[in-house]
């Protein structure tokens, strides 16, 4: 019932050769003869966007003329993709567009190439925002998505024996056709200065804050297609500038330098997407950065509301609701309250009671070192009357409600208080999210109890209802439809071509997992994949792998407490035993890695080294008779997974217990047919739910139980000592038999394991780890049982849409009405 078009009428295969040939004479300036891939691939995007323009035209009439209630997503990360493929899947003119440049002579994926991916993200988080807004606007939400528009994404990882180089990406040094600059849209904002205290003729105080610099913040629109072009949002990404004003200035006065060092500065804000765990460099920087897109949002938002709403502000948090996607964003509580309070000279109570119904945060992590602290100082510093505005937060929160319910009891205000005291008093941001916020939820199941069990407990005593759950999710138009042409066809062909957008309906797909027909399409479809994927590798790579054995992934970034290190651990036990025993019979595998990890994360690039090195021992030594490849895939992005996603037989989802918010790959992978072996952690638990324990190999500690092994303390050494096998693979990885000449390359592993005392409990899930996936060799051998276990995770992966996580915030958060858009 929802379903509705923004596009007035879709161009069929003619129409689109003729608009490819028309912009490429008219936009381009070149022809048929001599245009190179990139014109024709900008000619075609510059055809699609006239259509993309209209839906955009047509739902931004609409929303304007139905003043519609609308949510207002606070990101510093998209993790887009490509839009080529994504745009024509979700317009539905794929098809046409692809016969248009065949006649053309031009084959579709060769102009997919042309395009860099948009990688204005670390991984997730950012990933996860890109699925929301697909899904916001199929769903017909009144939603824009905003952000920074990097000029350098997340690096571009390379290898050099073996280690990651990091390279810069400029993925948008020749423009970028998806994006539109809107100069009358542009606004400023400040930093630095001091704030005065002033009185007026009654007497009433003010606080005049006085900028030390003013920047602007230019907007480049994204538009957002929705699936069969419902509705086509916006993702309205700030580039930061030196203010014209003050340059003007300061050229002026004969400062040409001076005024080139200032244009130099404003611009370095939105110049780099920073990689998480850098967060050590640049501090000021990053606050600026978050600032920066927090202030233009705030002031665009606000733009928005009086053109519609005039001076009454008493509608403001019926109309705007803002989700807050970490605490990157919590900089805009203080920041609507200082516009409230200090410009619109609303009471502070007014004031305080519509950010209290307009801001909502989600947690992504429980990581301590991810959640973000700033200096007080610093804080000072770049943003004085803020600081000031945050301390009367504070006050305010303590003595009204903190000491309302716990009279007298200093340590719960100096555990609750948003300002850490010490020897370097800092702001929490995560506190100040959650006094600030309305809603606070987490990103599955186990992860919100966490959030309310170990990070928040007395927030959820003070504001039980405060607390909720949206279970993360992926869309399935990218994930599957786009991705994995071959899967989706067998889909449309046996369950109808409605599961894009109502993704329960895979559950008619599960009737079919005993049938031998079925199976076997579904079977032939995944060697396919595999095929592809072998190609894809050999070129990368120049590693030549088997299609035929299992392809066992595990993509995400780099760190310890994903434990790619227990991957390799496992890796390396199967490679001992059949140097032990030259007739180890097992399954051939081939072990697939992508990951980046952060530049200063040194162990993270210790893991990828060594599992380097032992994929060039492994897949170099003739005694493995190919029973074991292993691969480390360069420059693991979007693209990529999108490649590699479609192939994968196993899913590799083994953080510790209570460390993975949710994981989102972990859903990708099994919708296309991959069993996962994974931990009780995340989303993992819901998988495992909605599959069935015949289709998903469980093993390592629960939460629960990690946290009692922890309370009792764990001692890494014992499994040294106790486990044979562990021993022999640790003390291997120390000698130089990887790194020939140079023993003790890989150590670090060792060392971190042991001396290190192993915090992610490595050892202590490692055998647990090793059976389950001897029960997936075992499955695997009877190819009928596998099918139907592949074809079951498919078709039971409904719930793992992120149009359902969006009716879950619609429902629990933001209380919006869908909103039909009208053509004009
Ligand atoms: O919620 C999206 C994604 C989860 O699926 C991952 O489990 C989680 O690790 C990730 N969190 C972050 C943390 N960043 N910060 N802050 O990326 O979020």
């Amino acid at each position: 019932a929802k379903a509705s078009v923004a596009i007035a009428a879709l161009p069929n295969t003619e129409e689109l050769k003729n608009s490819i040939i028309k912009h490429l004479h008219g936009s381009l300036g070149t022809d048929v003869n001599k245009a190179s891939p990139q014109a024709w691939w900008r000619a075609t995007c510059a055809a699609v966007n006239e259509y993309v323009y209209d839906g955009l035209r047509n739902t931004q009439r609409t929303h304007y003329q139905q003043n519609t209630r609308a949510v207002h997503y606070f990101s510093l990360e998209y993790l887009m993709g490509r839009l080529f493929s994504n745009n024509l899947h979700n317009l539905g003119v794929y098809d046409a567009a692809k016969d248009a440049l065949a006649q053309l002579g031009l084959n579709i994926a060769d102009l997919e190439d042309q395009e860099e991916d948009m990688a204005l993200g670390n991984g997730g988080l950012g990933r996860l925002a890109a699925c929301f807004i697909d899904s916001m606007a199929t769903l017909n939400y009144p939603a824009i998505g905003y952000g920074i528009h990097y000029e350098h994404g997340l690096f571009k990882q390379e290898f050099s024996d073996g280690r990651q180089i990091e390279r810069p990406d400029s993925w948008r040094e020749y423009g970028n056709p998806w994006e539109i600059c809107r100069p009358e849209s542009i606004q400023e904002i400040s930093v630095y200065g001091y704030v005065e205290t002033t009185y007026d003729l009654q007497g009433k105080m003010k606080k005049v804050w006085h900028p030390g610099r003013i920047i602007k913040g230019v907007p480049w629109d994204i538009p957002v297609v929705g699936y069969q072009g419902s509705s086509v949002n916006v993702l309205r990404l700030w580039e930061s500038r030196a203010s014209d004003f003050f340059n003007w200035d300061v050229f002026n006065s004969g400062g040409y330098i001076d005024a080139a060092r200032q244009n130099i500065e404003a611009e370095t804000i939105s110049k780099v997407l920073y990689p998480n765990d850098e967060t050590d460099a640049g501090k000021e920087l990053r606050l600026i950065q978050q600032y920066f897109f927090c202030s233009c949002s705030l002031k665009d938002i606000i733009r928005r509301y009086k053109r519609a709403n005039g001076d009454d502000w008493s509608k403001f948090a019926d109309q705007v609701a803002i989700q807050l996607n970490d605490t990157h964003p919590a900089v805009a509580i203080p920041e609507l309250m200082r516009i409230l309070v200090d410009r619109a000279e609303m009471s502070w109570d007014d004031a305080w009671n519509i950010c209290q119904h307009v801001f909502a945060y989600t947690n992504h992590t429980l990581l301590p070192e991810a959640l973000e602290k700033w200096s007080v100082r610093l804080f000072e510093k770049v943003l004085p009357r803020h600081l000031e505005i945050i301390y009367e937060i504070n006050r305010r929160f303590l003595v009204e409600q903190v000491d309302v319910l716990w009279p007298g009891d200093n340590e719960k205000k100096r555990k609750l208080s948003i300002i850490e005291e010490g020897h370097e008093p800092m702001v929490r941001m995560g506190h100040l999210s959650v006094v600030g916020s309305f809603r606070v939820n987490g990103v599955a199941e186990i992860h919100s109890e966490l959030v309310k069990s170990d990070l928040f407990p007395e927030m959820v005593a003070l504001w039980p209802d405060k607390f909720t759950n949206v279970t993360n999710g992926v869309t399935p138009r990218r994930w599957l439809k786009a991705c994995n042409p071959r899967l989706a066809k067998l889909l449309d062909e046996t369950i109808g071509d409605e599961w894009p957008r109502d993704l329960k309906q895979l559950s008619k797909f599960a009737a079919f997992a005993d049938d031998p027909a079925i199976q076997d399409a579904f079977m032939a479809i995944k060697q396919q994949n595999k095929a592809d994927l072998a190609t894809v590798v050999k070129k990368l790579t120049n590693i030549s792998i088997d299609p035929h054995a299992i392809f066992d992934i595990q993509i995400k970034r780099l760190h310890e407490y994903k434990r790619q290190h227990l991957n390799l651990l496992h890796i390396l036990a199967l490679y001992r035993r059949i140097l032990q025993n030259p007739d180890y019979d097992m399954v051939p595998r081939v072990f697939l890695f992508g990951a980046k990890a952060a530049p200063g994360y040194k162990l993270a690039k210790e893991i990828i080294y060594a599992i380097n090195k032992v994929a060039e021992k492994i897949n170099n030594d003739k005694r493995v008779k190919n029973r074991l490849k292993v691969v480390f895939m360069p420059n693991y992005r979007v693209t990529l997974a999108e490649k590699m996603i479609p192939a994968a037989d196993v899913s590799e989802q083994i953080s510790t217990a209570g460390k993975e918010a949710s994981g989102t790959g972990n859903m990708k992978l099994a919708l296309n047919g991959a069993v996962t072996v994974g931990t009780l952690d995340g989303a993992n638990i819901e998988i495992a739910e909605e599959v069935g324990p015949d289709n998903i190999s469980i093993f390592g500690l629960t939460v629960d139980e990690v946290k009692a092994l922890q309370a009792k303390g764990y001692h890494s050494w014992d499994y040294y000592y106790q486990d044979a096998e562990i021993k022999a693979i640790l003390d291997w990885l120390e000698t130089d038999y990887f790194t020939p000449g140079k023993p003790g390359e890989l150590s670090a592993i060792k060392r971190s394991l042991l001396e290190g005392g192993d915090p992610y409990l490595v050892l202590a899930d490692f055998q647990s780890y090793v059976k389950a996936h001897e029960k997936v060799d075992t499955w695997y051998r009877d190819q009928a049982g596998w099918a139907k276990k592949a074809i079951l995770n498919t078709a039971l992966m409904g719930k793992f849409t992120s149009d359902r996580s969006i009716e879950d915030y619609v429902e629990r958060v933001w209380k919006l009405d869908a909103c039909k858009i009208s053509q004009q």
